[in-house]
């Protein structure tokens, strides 16, 4: 699958397009079973790096996200399921060249867990490493305004190469609708959609108080010409943020990507 003209002018205005069904029923059903086991798995080290906090609801520790999960020395066959030739592809086209994977994590957003505030992705430290990314959000669950779909600034009415806060600030602390109301779309999305986004394009999504969970996967990628820096990320993000277990579960931190 290539993307057509239309698709990278709306990605080029916007900051992001959503490419429904992109992965298959099947597909989904692997995917969805590899995340509820890694859910269940006791990590390895230099392994699944698990983040817990406590959740605004119960106060009790919930899992937000699990980092560093694909890879060939992780897992090929995810990486080749997930990182296809037809992905690369797309993601050449929005990049002008070939990507090489950033990080990646599975944000399992599950009810109880915490708003992710509206933010550009760049501000997230990202400018050590360069100055443009582009991240695939892959839906595992339904993703619905009741579980916290995400919402993206869709009017194109952002800085697309700079920074609108103080690096590691969120845009307003705000949950959705964000203001004003006709610049966001919330993107409700079905397991299989795909939304690629760039790293300055505002984003974020409310606390999950639903039943249901709403995971998706967010895989993030560079220019091939500012090189393969994902261990130096993990390494470095480690060290000022290290992973934790159910029992540590930090206080709700407004602003992580
Ligand atoms: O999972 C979410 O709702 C937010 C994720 C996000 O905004 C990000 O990773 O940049």
């Amino acid at each position: 699958m290539r993307l057509n003209e239309a698709q990278i002018e709306e990605f080029t205005s916007k900051g992001f397009i959503v490419v429904k069904g992109m992965f298959d029923g099947d597909a989904m059903t692997k995917v969805s079973t590899w995340a509820d086991e890694l859910q269940e798995k006791q990590p390895i080290k230099g392994g699944e790096a698990k983040y817990y906090e406590q959740s605004v609801l119960t106060g009790e520790d919930v899992l937000v996200r699990i980092e560093n999960v694909v890879g060939e020395e992780i897992n090929p066959a995810m990486t080749s399921l997930l990182v296809s030739p037809e992905v690369t592809d797309c993601l050449s086209q929005l990049l002008g060249e070939a990507p090489v994977l950033f990080k990646e994590k599975i944000n399992y957003k599950l009810p109880g867990c915490r708003a992710d505030k509206l933010h550009q992705d760049q501000a997230a430290g990202w400018n050590v490493y360069t100055d443009f990314f582009i991240t695939m959000a892959i839906a595992i669950d339904a993703n619905r305004f009741d579980n916290a779909a995400l919402s993206f600034m869709s009017s194109g009415n952002y800085p697309h190469d700079d920074l609108m806060t103080e690096e590691w600030q969120p845009i307003t602390k705000d949950d959705p609708p964000y203001q004003p109301v006709d610049e966001f779309s919330l993107l409700e999305a079905d397991p299989g959609d795909v939304i690629f986004f760039d790293s300055y394009v505002p984003h974020g999504s409310p606390p999950n108080t639903s039943d249901q969970s709403r995971r998706n996967i967010f895989l993030t990628f560079n220019r091939a010409s500012a090189g393969d820096m994902r261990a130096k990320y993990y390494a470095d993000k480690w060290a000022s943020y290290a992973p934790n277990k159910a029992g540590e579960g930090r206080k709700a931190a407004a602003f992580r990507v």
